[in-house]
């Protein structure tokens, strides 16, 4: 090992998210928190060097120069992950992988990795330098079952300053809250991390914004409104700065007025919310009965008339879904003006209550990590083959970012940060007609 302990940080690229060819283009990509929190957890004392990659930017340099390297895996790049996991061990590079893929499987990480971390890792990532310092590291790291974001020394600011600024959209993007209190069957949150809101001061997040000097903020959160008490502290602290901010929701955040009035006030102009279905039934089905289809018109009205633009998710490939579902959403979602809808593949991620039940029914049809990004079909839907249901969501993207679709789409949206949507809604266009140039197999199908 060199004097000055050399760590780097690695978020290797999945099929959709890489670099130069990928498809999420420089308008849609925001910075993520990952090992910029990583790296701020690394102790001062240490005196370490830290250098970050984000493969979905950048190619890797041919030599990184490093005593230990650190993965962060999710499902879609767990394939690459283990791949450059064995280049650098072989280079007699420490390696430890950690992040949502490694939580779910651990047993499967363990024999790609020197160590792995599950779970939330302010706490275990410094045990784990430390020890890897004194000769003694262990084979395993996991987040203890009083694992708290409220404990300020685990909270340094992340360090943005490790980033390529040039490559992103933005670099302000916060996290208030991790987890969330629901149970939808397909979630991964619920299964890696239980169901729990993780809050953060919010005395901390003000701090963070205002050292940004930003009026334009995005939030990570999963489901920002899961603990509305705590929500409706974060948005009244947030109205002084004066800032616009982003965000996800539930569908719950129209059923209460002055949650809804303060998220207004607080500068919000744009929700991610999983609608997932217009289906009650297939909402039965992946246990998100909160979310009632005959509600969402009047929801997005009232979101529409506040300025607040929907980046509204929709999923095919559910058991009630049959080829006639994809018109069905295609026509709601243009009817009702969403500014910014995204669609996916029904993707059963390893772990879930999903991934259970269609594996007892013989019905996973790849398990190629690699093709569980939400785009690729590797299970066997019920009505419908797999060919259909790959098809069927191409053409509804396609269809929805058509110049027609678009326009009538935004139309309803004109808001303040119209710019920014209209950009938004070209880099989805780009997104919509390159899918299948996307696909890691022929047609998408396993
Ligand atoms: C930013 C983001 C992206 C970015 C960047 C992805 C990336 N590699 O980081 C983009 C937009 C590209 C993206 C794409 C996708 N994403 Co995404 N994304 C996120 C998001 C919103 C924020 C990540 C973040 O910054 N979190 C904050 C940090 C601090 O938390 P963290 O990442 O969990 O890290 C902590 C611990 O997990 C741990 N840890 C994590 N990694 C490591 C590594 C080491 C070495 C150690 C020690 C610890 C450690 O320590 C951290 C501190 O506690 C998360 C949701 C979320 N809020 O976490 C989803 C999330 C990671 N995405 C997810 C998914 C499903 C996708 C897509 C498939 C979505 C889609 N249909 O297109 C694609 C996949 C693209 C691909 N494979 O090619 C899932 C992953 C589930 C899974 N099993 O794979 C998540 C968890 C959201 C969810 N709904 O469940 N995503
Ligand atoms: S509400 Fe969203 S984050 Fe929460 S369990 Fe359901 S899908 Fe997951």
């Amino acid at each position: 090992m060199s004097q000055t302990l050399k760590i780097a940080l690695i978020s290797p690229k999945g099929p959709l998210y890489r670099h130069k060819t990928g498809i999420f283009r420089k308008d849609l990509r925001a910075a993520p928190l990952t090992l910029t929190t990583l790296a701020a957890l690394v102790p001062k004392s240490m005196g370490a060097e830290v250098k970050i990659y984000d493969e979905g930017i950048e190619d890797l340099p041919l030599n990184i120069e490093a005593d230990l390297v650190g993965m962060t895996v999710i499902t879609g790049s767990a394939p690459r992950s283990y791949e450059l996991a064995a280049k650098f061990r072989q280079e007699g590079k420490t390696v430890i992988l950690g992040g949502p893929h490694v939580t779910l499987l651990p047993e499967e990480a363990k024999r790609h990795a020197d160590s792995i971390v599950t779970g939330y890792a302010e706490e275990s990532w410094p045990e784990l330098l430390r020890d890897f310092q004194n000769l003694k590291l262990k084979k395993h790291y996991t987040m203890s079952h009083s694992f708290s974001l409220e404990k300020k020394e685990n909270l340094p600011f992340p360090r943005r300053d490790l980033l390529d600024q040039k490559s992103y959209k933005t670099l302000n993007t916060f996290e208030a809250t991790r987890g969330c209190i629901h149970s939808c069957e397909f979630c991964v949150v619920p299964v890696a991390w239980g169901r729990k809101p993780y809050q953060k001061p919010i005395e901390h997040i003000i701090e963070d914004i205002k050292q940004r000097k930003t009026k334009q903020v995005l939030f990570y959160d999963l489901n920002l409104i899961a603990d509305k008490d705590y929500a409706k502290e974060l948005f009244r602290a947030l109205i002084p700065l004066k800032i616009y901010w982003v965000g996800l929701s539930t569908t719950l955040i129209g059923r209460d007025e002055e949650l809804f009035d303060l998220l207004i006030r607080s500068g919000c102009k744009g929700l991610l919310i999983g609608f997932e279905s217009i289906s009650k039934a297939t909402l039965k089905t992946t246990k998100k009965t909160f979310n009632n289809p005959d509600g969402y018109s009047d929801l997005i009205r009232k979101l529409r008339n506040a300025g607040i633009i929907i980046n509204g998710t929709f999923v095919f490939g559910n058991d009630d879904d049959s080829i006639e579902t994809f018109n069905a959403v295609r026509d709601f979602v243009i009817e009702n003006q969403i500014g910014l809808p995204r669609f996916s593949i029904l993707t059963p991620f390893p772990g879930t209550a999903l991934f259970n039940r269609l594996e007892n029914d013989n019905r996973i049809l790849s398990k190629d990590w690699s093709r569980y990004d939400g785009q690729h079909v590797v299970f066997q839907p019920k009505k419908m083959s797999p060919e259909e249901l790959q098809l069927g969501h191409e053409r509804v993207w396609k269809e929805v970012y058509s110049f027609k679709g678009i326009g009538k789409r935004v139309l309803g949206n004109f808001t303040s940060i119209f710019p920014i949507v209209l950009a938004a809604n070209t880099a989805y266009r780009y997104y919509a007609h390159n899918l299948s140039r996307f696909y890691t197999c022929r047609g998408g199908l396993v």
